[in-house]
């Protein structure tokens, strides 16, 4: 079965099931720490030792001694000798799902996609593959949670994409599209660009614009976020796992509403030092930061865009236009 780019989606399929068990990509461990260090040290075997033992208890122990040193130095030789995940090839991470007739078909992965939004929001394999308005989880989100094309406000084109949330006091509301197949493992380079216009002066801290995450991963990734009183100015946020929070520590710079905003974001993708996050507001650096971005063992292999989490618990319109992705740095 060749691999293909293109076809309409049945509406009801989700993109998930990898021909590699998603298991594949979990963190494995042979021995826990707590195995690991749960043997008593020789030194301290060898004082407490009572002077009546005989001579086959002692046997016994000595060899109990030796089997757990084996154990440990097995331990310590597999856990020097364990391999991370290879990720050089990305044809073997292919995703099989069906089409709307539910013929089995083989989606390739990609590393790159745009949308100016002058088309109708459809779901297909080389567009979005979910709306979604929802609440804090699955969850079903508001009736009035809405995503469609507009000439309200426009950044290029006849329209962008128009997003709203409703006030919930109690929980968050999403209106964001999702796509997923993208393949940016450790040691590649994430291009994001995008236009947003927020209306109005409304408090907007804790509003999410952009998320990348790892499907295989519980859905762990970086995601851009409005903090700071009244939400004025932008951040990358991330789970412990995924690394350090990066935000704008002196001097932030504030994010312009009522007007078209250029982000530009990038992220050289690592689990250790040499990561790095770069971020552009109208072509100005606003953070440069260096350090982990990505769990061990993963990829990130989608993006959701718009309200991808309103927790500021007030009604939001969110404009977005001009939506790209790249393994390639994107220009303005
Ligand atoms: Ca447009």
């Amino acid at each position: 079965m060749q691999p293909c780019r293109s076809g309409i989606l049945p509406k009801r399929s989700i993109i998930s099931k990898q021909i590699r068990p998603l298991t594949h990509l979990q963190r494995h461990t042979v021995f826990s720490e707590s195995a690991f260090n749960s043997g008593h040290s020789i030194t301290q075997g060898h004082h407490m030792l009572p002077s009546n033992w005989s001579f086959t208890r002692k046997v016994q122990l000595a060899a109990a001694v030796i089997g757990m040193l084996g154990v440990c130095m097995l331990s310590g030789l597999l856990k020097t000798t364990r391999q991370p995940m290879d990720f050089s090839d990305p044809g073997k991470f292919l995703v099989r799902t069906r089409d709307q007739d539910g013929k089995e078909i083989v989606l390739e992965r990609v590393n790159s996609f745009a949308d100016d939004f002058e088309t109708v929001i459809s779901r297909k394999i080389e567009g979005w593959h979910q709306e979604m308005k929802l609440s804090s989880g699955s969850k079903p989100g508001a009736p009035a949670n809405n995503l469609q094309t507009t000439t309200e406000q426009v950044h290029t084109g006849m329209f962008s994409l128009k997003t709203q949330t409703s006030q919930d006091a109690h929980d968050l509301q999403k209106a964001a599209l999702l796509r997923e197949l993208f393949f940016f493992p450790p040691h590649s380079d994430f291009w994001f660009s995008a236009w947003y216009y927020i209306p109005g002066q409304s408090d907007i801290e804790n509003l999410f614009l952009f998320d990348l995450e790892a499907t295989a991963n519980d859905g762990l990734g970086r995601r851009l976020m409005l903090t700071g009183s009244n939400g004025r100015y932008l951040m990358l946020e991330g789970k412990q796992s995924t690394g350090p929070q990066y935000a704008q520590t002196t001097s932030p710079v504030p994010f312009p509403r009522d007007q078209w905003v250029h982000l530009k974001l990038h992220l050289h993708l690592s689990t250790g030092a040499e990561g790095r996050v770069e971020l552009w507001q109208d072509g100005m650096l606003i953070l440069d930061k260096q350090g982990p971005n990505i769990p061990p063992d993963t990829f990130y292999d989608r993006i959701e865009v718009g309200q991808t989490a309103n927790s500021t618990h007030q009604a939001l319109t969110v404009y977005v236009d001009d939506v790209r992705v790249s393994d390639k740095p994107i220009d303005d």
